[in-house]
């Protein structure tokens, strides 16, 4: 654990290196005089840039070598850009971004390959080319990161995209057909047998059209469970169900584990069930969703569920089974559970004995006891909401409550005893003691210390602090504003993600480290040990075809490449290697239907192609072993010089090729 490997006298140990290092360069070089003065001193470069002893102390706790690699991996999502985000920690190197919902030109991604996965939820009539992605979600064995697959959320579009982490490629788009929209995805239950996927803003089940006059009456909530089948790498549409909610907004949900394993958690907000309206003079939904003292948890048996759908006893709505509301509340697997005004949000404690919920509007986070759940539903409740759903007291199922400050959202766990709560009205973040067995019983329910963050901060993400086993160490806050923290690029400014040492005392936790990212709005991240992955660095043979992960029929082997046409259709065989394409000639007619298989043949890593056809939208990236196949229209006579868009080797640009079109007459 990092934290072991921090003690003061290895940080010691090493400043006395550091400082020896730096001693023998000095001597090595001879003085070095700039205009700046001497610059080849550290500690005169410490003055000269103003850093105080913290700072050096930060850069130490970060600075990476060139060639060392990082401890950890952030999956953080790519908002608006619909990726997602791999950066190294504790460097905070950008490694990666992995082309999800949306086109990236550099991977080929949507330019001739995937783009039958990327075409998945088109409405019809409209393609989508951008996404929402809020949360990523690693596959889990035992309630652990097992480092195999991520999952992640498109709110704008209601779909769910599975990326295989062999080669961090997405395998699978699957589109909600219930729900246009969702927000409590992705999260995996203790062994990723399920991807559940919560809605976020009511609507009749299906999509279809209804008047919002009839919001109490048709417009529901939706949480979907998808199966997902390891063997194959895919989630299985066809053991996959959903549950129909009340038209509450259901917000963000976390899976029960260990002590609660079996359940699944949502919060909600406008209970109230507003639906907006100010032009009309309806408050508006910020204040006419925000009006109850209280709103419900969802506490939801999803193994009661999952049994109900077993037996069919389930209605059919677009080719997705749902259990019906009424359904959910005769077999017991719906209860509800007050929670403060308008909370973001619920985390589950890492042994699952407790969760907890955090109201914007309300300075406390409240703790429920799993436990006293269970008792509640064993005592019984009269109490219902509108729709008949048994809502459990809040005082029997409250474990404590700990004021924390203003508009506190999400809550992580560090392996130590604590949990951290994101303030974004305060824009801090929280360190409180769980007073419970197993945890700092001693120090009981308190608040412990907060650390200022710039600013408006969401999520905070700590080092596989979504697992039974946090790993501590590092504490990542994931800020929607940065205001003054970096030079001005004018007025549309980078969100600010932070890494936070947490393995200090309340009062000396430190911000170590800013992280500007632009394209998107990060949400939420997860945190994994890097040994925990065992990505290739090659594909394991030539001719691979990354979307099925097995070699492909079209793969062509060298010595078979060539041009043959049957009619119209021209079928076009490749190869790539350092530092040509065979054939450089590829001569056909217009009108042509063109199926271009091309076969990387290297196996040394990092020895990618690139392929590229001007004009015809076509860009691939052949990483080494891998197979595409492209097909497309030649619609128009011309010359196109194909090219290879990586410089590979000393003859790069000998890389290419030509495509003549002939005129149809
Ligand atoms: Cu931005 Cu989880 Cu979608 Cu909170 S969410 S901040
Ligand atoms: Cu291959 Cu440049």
């Amino acid at each position: 654990m990092f934290l072991q490997r921090l003690k003061a006298s290895r940080i010691a140990f090493v400043v006395v290196v550091l400082m020896a290092t730096v001693v023998v360069a000095v001597v090595q070089r001879s003085a070095t005089t700039s205009a700046q003065g001497d610059s080849s001193n550290w500690q005169t470069i410490a003055e000269q840039r103003g850093l105080t002893e913290a700072d050096i102390r930060a850069a130490m706790m970060t600075y990476t070598p060139s060639g060392v690699m990082d401890e950890y991996l952030m999956f953080a999502s790519g908002g608006h850009s619909g990726q997602v985000l791999v950066i190294g920690m504790p460097s905070m190197r950008l490694l990666r971004t992995i082309g999800v919902f949306t086109p990236e030109p550099w991977q080929g991604w949507g330019y001739g390959a995937g783009n039958d996965i990327l075409a998945v939820g088109n409405p019809e009539g409209r393609a989508l080319s951008w996404a929402d992605t809020h949360h990523p979600s690693l596959s889990e064995t035992n309630g652990d990161y097992d480092g195999q697959w991520l999952f992640i959320g498109d709110k704008a579009n209601g779909r769910v995209a599975v990326i295989d982490l062999r080669d961090f490629e997405t395998k699978q788009i699957v589109a909600n057909p219930l729900f246009n929209n969702d927000h409590g995805g992705t999260f995996v239950t203790p062994n990723s047998e399920y991807i559940i996927e919560g809605g976020q803003y009511s609507m009749p089940i299906g999509g279809g059209y209804d008047s919002i006059d009839n919001y109490a009456d048709t417009y529901r909530g939706i949480i979907t469970l998808w199966k997902f089948d390891r063997d194959a790498g895919r989630i299985d549409t066809e053991q996959s169900f959903a549950i129909e909610l009340p038209p509450y907004w259901q917000d963000l949900c976390d899976a029960g584990k260990l002590a609660s394993d079996g359940w699944l958690f949502c919060n909600s907000i406008n209970t109230e069930m507003a639906t907006g309206g100010i032009e009309l003079g309806n408050p508006p939904f910020e204040a006419g969703a925000s009006r109850n003292a209280t709103d419900y948890l969802h506490i939801i048996n999803w193994r009661a569920a999952e049994a109900v759908f077993q037996e069919g006893a389930t209605e059919t709505i677009n080719g997705m089974e749902v259990i019906s509301l009424d359904t959910a509340i005769e077999r017991d697997l719906l209860f509800f559970a007050p929670e403060p005004r308008s909370p973001h949000g619920v985390d589950v404690f890492p042994t699952g004995e407790f969760l907890v919920a955090a109201g914007k509007l309300d300075p406390h986070v409240t703790i429920y006891s799993f436990q006293r759940i269970l008792d509640a539903i064993a005592a019984g409740t009269t109490e219902t909401d509108v729709f008949g759903v048994p809502v459990l007291p809040l005082e029997s199922v409250m474990e404590a409550q700990v004021e924390l400050g203003l508009g506190p959202l999400h809550t992580q766990f560090d392996g130590q005893g604590y949990a951290y709560t994101s303030l974004f009205l305060d824009s801090a973040v929280a360190r409180w003691s769980i007073g419970a067995e197993g945890y700092r019983p001693q120090d009981g329910w308190t608040l412990q210390g907060k650390i200022p963050v710039q600013y408006n901060v969401g999520h905070i993400a700590t080092v596989e602090g979504d697992t039974v086993n946090p790993d501590g160490g590092f504490l990542v806050a994931l800020n929607k504003w940065s205001v003054d923290r970096f030079t001005s690029t004018g007025p549309l400014m980078p969100q600010n993600l932070q890494l936070i040492d947490i393995t200090q005392t309340a009062d000396q936790l430190q911000l170590l480290y800013d992280l500007p990212i632009t394209g998107a709005e990060p949400h939420y991240a997860q945190i994994i040990r890097a040994d925990k992955l065992q990505p290739w660095l090659v594909y394991p043979e030539v001719g691979w075809n990354p979307e099925t992960q097995s070699v492909d029929p079209n793969a062509v082997t060298p010595g078979t490449e060539g041009v043959t046409r049957d009619g119209n259709t021209v079928t076009v065989r490749m190869t790539a290697i350092r530092s040509h394409y065979t054939p450089e000639r590829v001569e056909i007619r217009e009108g042509d239907h063109v199926i271009w298989s091309i076969t990387n043949l290297e196996q040394s890593p990092d020895a990618t192609h690139g392929f590229a056809i001007p004009h015809h939208n076509i860009n691939l990236s052949l990483e080494p072993g891998e197979s595409q196949t492209v097909e497309f229209d030649a619609t128009g006579p011309g010359t196109f010089s194909y090219y290879c868009t990586e410089f590979c080797s000393a003859l790069h640009l000998e890389m290419t090729g030509y495509l003549i079109i002939q005129p149809a007459e």
